[in-house]
């Protein structure tokens, strides 16, 4: 007996070591710390619902944002098992406190689970404040609790005590992230709904009930989709002019399921997304390659059979075959592994063979059968072919031309410093202010680009008229970077001349379009400019204030927000509303929106392919308010650079 009892304490110091762990690094398991760890502690827990869904016992959860600031998760599932486990405590306590317990139990549904899915309960009790764990089973509810990992229940025999009664099985989980580990403890109900809509979409007999009881936010939603991914497809192409019908198919080879959804639209836009076993894989993988390769092969076989290839002509690549393409790509694995910079790119041959196996049997199946559903296609690939060759004209074009000889207004204002890491450029709108920019600037390091009316909109635009323009040559030359459309590998991100690209319009409409047609091409042409953080955008003031009193100094205020508090604290004072850049001069001009030690920067940032897609819809769609509002949203996450 006493040895039993030296076992059972070594094995809970251990436990507490691991749990340790996790509080002392909870980057490595939860990603960050910031707003998306914070979510991402829902998600850990929700997937154990998931998982029990997909083990055929649940087909409902619960997801709720309290009041206080914790969150609830509820499903009617079997309940987590609640029975002495071998280590002498009910088996929940293990699933809680030990780290990866998940694969203890002998369920089937952990055989195809994706990458941390359903081990990460103990973590999110780790980093808890508190933790409180009901499940439902037998008539009865029972109860255990945790204080940041460690149980605060008092155990009979080890097992949980009853706290009521109960009809029907489930467990129920609340949690309150801990302030002291997460540096923002307020959920992004957003973010969390996407997410959890995503996951109906891939399970389209789960329902979720999301409600955000948080004061300010009352909100409550359900996401069913019946449909599945070919839902999720025809939402993601719910505003576009779409060519063909959504195609689906499914089949199985060598353990491994694989599911496809994909629709043509007429826009020139790919859009694929890779899930395994229900987890989104941002950097995509294995099974997306197996996709792409099987897909353009067939493509290119009926194209010659049907003659739109002659002979002569050379096939159509990847990106040709893709144009216009939203596909969602779904499989499930049993050992699935990941590689590349978030671990979110699947990285097992097999889902490939796997992938591209049940493509070639069952695209080939549907198209014999549906042969105008095929010409729409291979129209697709016809058109994006043909801009394809007339880009490539243009680039010899525009790459035999001497750099830095550009065009009547293009004129840089270069820096004098050739240590890119300290030089900037500033994309200026306006002559006036271009001037004014010229003159402010610190020379050794700030280079100016005036920049003049509205550049073109490179996303209705064709390529060889992008290239023609004058404005967008003298900021590829000047980047010194080139540029890449599609799967080109002419952008050379180490050449780039500058470490900050600040764009620099004004604070009303036209310099918000102004803004979000050069982030369009930035994201379009040279998107790693975006994704490695090089693109900002200059915020300048939009006040001036002075005080009557003469002893007090002026001030100038970037945002409403900050002129209602200088309005409490001040009463004699004049008001001076900046209309434009142009009205400064060049001193103010350095004062407020050149000088690193005063001026503002928004940095434009894209996180995940998620983002980027949602980005892309909205900056390229032909709809102006939606797109202000994307360049507005954005502006609260605001990394203030000062
Ligand atoms: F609800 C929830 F999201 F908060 C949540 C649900 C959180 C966690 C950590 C787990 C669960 C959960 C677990 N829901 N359902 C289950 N089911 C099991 O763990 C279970 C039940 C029965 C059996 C069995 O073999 O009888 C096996 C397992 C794995």
């Amino acid at each position: 007996m006493a040895k039993a009892n030296n076992e059972y304490n070594a094995s809970s110091i251990k436990v507490l070591e691991g749990l340790e762990a996790v509080r002392v690094r909870p980057g490595m398991y939860i990603g960050s710390t910031s707003t998306r760890g914070l979510n991402h502690l829902i998600y850990e827990i929700v997937d154990n619902s998931v998982d029990e869904h997909l083990a055929g016992y649940c087909d409902s959860i619960w997801v709720t944002l309290e009041q206080d600031g914790s969150a609830t998760v509820e499903d009617n599932g079997r309940g987590i098992p609640i029975d002495m486990h071998e280590k002498g405590v009910s088996a929940e306590r293990v699933v809680f406190t030990t780290l990866h317990a998940g694969g203890k139990f002998d369920n089937k549904a952990y055989a195809t689970s994706g990458g941390l899915h359903g081990v990460g309960s103990s973590v999110v009790n780790a980093l808890s404040k508190h933790m409180t764990v009901d499940v439902k089973k037998d008539g009865s509810v029972f109860e255990d609790r945790y204080e940041r990992g460690k149980p605060v229940m008092e155990l009979v025999n080890g097992l949980l005590p009853a706290v009521g009664k109960a009809r029907g099985t489930g467990t129920k989980i609340n949690f309150l992230p801990d302030d002291t580990i997460f540096e923002k403890t307020r959920f992004k109900s957003d973010d969390i709904k996407s997410r959890l809509h995503e996951t109906t979409y891939l399970n389209p007999n789960l329902t979720i009930y999301f409600e955000d009881k948080r004061n300010g936010s009352e909100e409550k939603a359900v996401f069913h989709e019946p449909e599945g991914i070919s839902g999720f497809v025809k939402d993601l192409n719910k505003s576009d002019e779409t060519v063909t019908d959504i195609i689906y198919y499914r089949g199985e080879y060598e353990h491994i399921q694989v599911e496809v959804a994909f629709q043509y639209i007429r826009d020139f836009r790919e859009e694929i997304l890779g899930f395994c076993n229900n987890i989104y894989n941002s950097e995509g993988g294995s099974h997306l390659t197996g996709f792409k390769t099987a897909f353009t092969q067939i493509i290119n076989n009926y194209a010659r059979e049907l003659g739109t290839l002659k002979e002569k002509d050379a096939n159509y690549t990847g990106a040709d075959v893709r144009n216009g393409m939203t596909a969602v790509i779904s499989i499930k694995h049993p050992d699935p592994r990941f590689e590349g910079q978030t671990k979110t790119k699947l990285d097992n041959p097999d889902a490939a063979k796997a992938v591209a196996q049940v493509t070639g049997d069952e695209a080939v199946h549907y198209f014999d059968r549906n042969l105008e559903q095929l010409k729409a296609v291979i129209e697709c690939a016809e058109r994006a072919a043909k801009i394809r060759k007339s880009e490539a004209k243009a680039k010899t074009n525009l790459l035999t031309k001497p750099k830095f000889s550009f065009d009547s207004n293009g004129k840089l204002a270069n820096c004098e410093s050739r240590d890119a890491s300290k030089c900037e450029i500033f994309i200026v709108e306006g002559d006036s202010a271009g001037g004014s920019a010229k003159m402010a600037r610190d020379r050794m390091y700030q280079a100016i680009l005036p920049i003049r009316g509205k550049i073109l909109n490179v996303e209705k635009a064709s390529m060889d008229k992008v290239l023609a323009n004058a404005e967008i040559k003298a900021m590829i030359n000047a980047f010194g970077c080139g540029f890449s459309e599609g799967y080109g590998q002419d952008f050379d991100i180490t050449k780039l001349r500058y470490d900050k690209i600040i764009i620099m319009a004004d604070a009303d409409v036209d310099g918000a379009h102004i803004s979000t047609l050069l982030l369009t091409l930035f994201y379009r042409f040279m998107p790693d400019l975006i994704y490695q953080g090089h693109v900002y955008v200059a915020m300048p003031p939009l006040y001036k204030v002075v005080p009557k009193k003469k002893s007090e100094d002026g001030e100038y205020l970037y945002d409403d927000a900050a002129l209602a508090k200088y309005r409490k604290s001040h009463t004699g004072f004049t008001l001076q509303r900046y209309k434009g850049l142009g009205e400064m001069d060049p001193q103010q001009l350095w004062e407020t929106t050149l000088d690193p030690a005063n001026r503002r920067l928004r940095q434009i940032q894209i996180d995940d392919g998620r983002m980027a897609s949602e980005m892309t819809g909205l900056l390229m769609g032909t709809d102006v308010p939606p797109r202000r509002e994307f360049i507005h949203a954005h502006a609260t996450d605001a990394q203030l650079d000062v």
